[in-house]
């Protein structure tokens, strides 16, 4: 009880609202970059897919456009100077990405959701749809065996670098279908009898941002997003932390610690993946 009021003045989430995140899978956060900071993030991102600067540590997947199955490979370096790239990962190398990720509410965040340890990145990607393009991306769940790890990651955070909006193929999701706990053991992508059950239209919230705004999501809360249709990018960071002792199975690797924790606590709930569940390394979307 003491502690849990401790927790509360330290924390920027209180106890009602990190409830409605526990209730509803997801959290406005509102601003989180004032408009210096977004335009070095444009600035910077774009710079990698002009080649500006060498993207040789990150890994880059074009855009093709419209279908999820026929998705370009996603692999080290760049794949020319073009704007018309999907995703790029591993931009946790990048100082500015990383300064940015490693913002005091995220850390509130992660303590709220694995309390007070270390905390680490599993993914820190650009999802970009390109003007006219972008690749549909359907219903789906982040996490499952698909994933690789020896637990599972529970928290992202979604930046618009651009207003995202329902025309540019905003993220879209249904509110409170995290706690289905995931739909596959593998996760990911769901079957369309599942979809027919648990996303009908009216469940669907469209998570409209402006740039510089962000959103907290649960990695089991069902989302997906629709291609661009307007003459201008939809450009977002998105980026998944996880309990800083997660492991690939297959080769025993460790992520990169971004929040060092006060406590030697175990984790609230950095669940552990089973043992007899097989894991494959790959990740998607
Ligand atoms: O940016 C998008 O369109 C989808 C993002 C997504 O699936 C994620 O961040 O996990």
């Amino acid at each position: 009880m003491c502690m849990m009021r401790r927790m509360d003045i330290a924390n920027r989430f209180t106890t009602a609202t990190w409830n409605d995140f526990e209730r509803d899978g997801y959290l406005r956060l509102g601003r989180t970059l004032d408009r210096d900071g977004l335009s070095a993030l444009q600035d910077r991102i774009d710079a990698y897919m002009e080649q500006r600067l060498s993207g040789d540590r990150l890994m880059m997947q074009l855009d093709l456009g419209g279908d999820y199955a026929a998705m370009a490979e996603m692999t080290t370096g760049s794949k020319g100077a073009t704007l018309e790239y999907r995703k790029i990962e591993r931009l946790e190398t990048d100082p500015l990405f990383l300064t940015y990720l490693q913002e005091p509410i995220f850390r509130d965040a992660c303590v709220r959701t694995y309390g007070d340890i270390d905390i680490a990145i599993m993914r820190a990607m650009f999802m970009n749809k390109p003007a006219r393009k972008g690749t549909l991306l359907p219903w789906h769940q982040d996490g499952g065996t698909g994933w690789g790890l020896d637990r599972h990651p529970l928290l992202t955070v979604w930046t618009a670098l651009d207003p995202a909006t329902i025309a540019n193929g905003c993220v879209q999701i249904i509110p409170g279908s995290h706690r289905l706990g995931l739909l596959s053991e593998r996760g990911h992508t769901i079957t369309q009898e599942m979809e027919a059950l648990h996303c009908r239209p009216e469940r669907i919230v469209h998570l409209e941002l402006d740039a510089g705004e962000s959103v907290l999501l649960h990695n089991w809360v069902l989302h997906r997003s629709d291609v661009n249709r307007t003459d201008r990018p939809r450009r977002a960071f998105s980026c998944c932390y996880m309990d800083g002792r997660t492991r690939q199975r297959t080769s025993g690797t460790t992520y990169p610690i971004v929040f060092r924790g006060s406590s030697r606590a175990p984790a609230a709930a950095g669940v552990p993946v089973q043992d007899n569940q097989r894991c494959e390394p790959s990740t998607t979307p």
